[in-house]
This record gives structure tokens, sequence and C-alpha cells, in this order.
């Protein structure tokens, strides 16, 4: 049996991030944590685009366009969507996600979902580099390993055995 993963090296991706500017002090924290956790990881800061949409309503659709533009490796996505700030967060998160599932889907283009949901802005705050990490670094992270297992699976890259744990 074989084990295989991707490797978290961003070296020669490009990537795109895609944030919503709705709630905009906690997408600043998102995209810092994204931006950091990419570099760290080996991506060239010419070799990622950040595009801004209004609200995470609007993500889908220009990660769609981005991912049909064959241009990126992955797509890392962005938002915060706050019970506490919205009659329609069930609608806009829901949508948010389906659609980004959607893409990743229809155009086989890793899209990982930085998109907040939580109650209040104070439980925002704490995953968007607070007590609870940064998701924007965790999607950003999730980004990288996606695009390089899909590029050993396509036969593009070679593929990285997993390291197992030790039998008892
Ligand atoms: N968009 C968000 O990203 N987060 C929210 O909490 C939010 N609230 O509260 O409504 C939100 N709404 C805007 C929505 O994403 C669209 O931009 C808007 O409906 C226009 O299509």
């Amino acid at each position: 049996m074989r084990q295989l993963t991707g490797r978290a090296d961003a070296t020669g991706m490009r990537i795109a991030v895609v944030v919503a500017r709705f709630n905009e002090t906690v997408s600043e924290r998102l995209l810092q944590g994204a931006l950091d956790a990419l570099v760290r990881h080996g991506a060239a800061a010419d070799q990622v685009t950040v595009y801004w949409v209004p609200g995470s309503f609007e993500i889908p659709l220009v990660a769609r366009e981005v991912a049909l533009s064959g241009a990126v490796d992955a797509i890392v996505c962005l938002g915060a969507v706050i019970r506490g700030e919205t009659g329609h967060y069930d609608l806009v998160a829901g949508e948010a996600g389906r659609g980004v599932a959607r893409v990743a889907l229809e155009q086989r283009v890793p899209c990982t979902l930085g998109i907040l949901t939580t109650e209040t802005m104070e439980q925002a705050v704490d995953r968007a580099g607070g007590k609870h990490g940064n998701k924007g670094a965790d999607a950003a992270v999730a980004a990288i390993e996606m695009a390089s297992l899909i590029r050993s699976i396509r036969g593009e890259a070679a593929p990285l055995d997993r390291a197992t744990p030790a039998a008892d």
C-alpha cells in the first residue's frame, strides 16, 4: 500500500487569493495570515495575486473566472460571515461555501475555504490571528498542499509518500 500527500512547498506556484471586503478588519487579518504563510512556504510575491470583492457572496464568481483563466495553481478564498451582523447569514455563508466547492470541482483547481462563519465578531477575531489561530494561514497552506497533490496525481511532479507512524 502507498500513502501519498502534497508538499507544503509553494516554490514555483501561482496562487490567487480572493478576499471579501465585508467585515474588512477581519478580512485584512485573514489576508495577512494567508500572505505570510504563502511566503513562508516558498511562494514568490510576484506569483501571488489578491482579488478584493465586496462580500463573501461574490467570492465564487471571481474564483471561477480566475480558475478559468488557467493562470493559477490554487485559489485561497477569504471572508468573514458573522451572524450577529446579518439577517441573511445562512444564505451568504451557505452560498459562499457551496460556490467555492463547486468552482474547485468543476474547474479542477484547488480552492480552499478561509471564509469564517461565526456568531460574533469576537469569535471571528479569535480565528483571524487571535487565540484560535489564523484560518487565512490555514487555508493558504491547504491550497499549497492540494496544488502539490493534484500536480503529482496528474504526473506533473514526483509523488510524495506520507510518513507513516512506526508500528507498535
Ligand atoms: N458578506 C460577508 O462577507 N459577510 C457578512 O457577514 C455579510 N453580511 O453580514 O451580510 C455579507 N454580506 C454581503 C454579501 O456577501 C454581498 O456582498 C451582498 O449581499 C451583495 O451581493
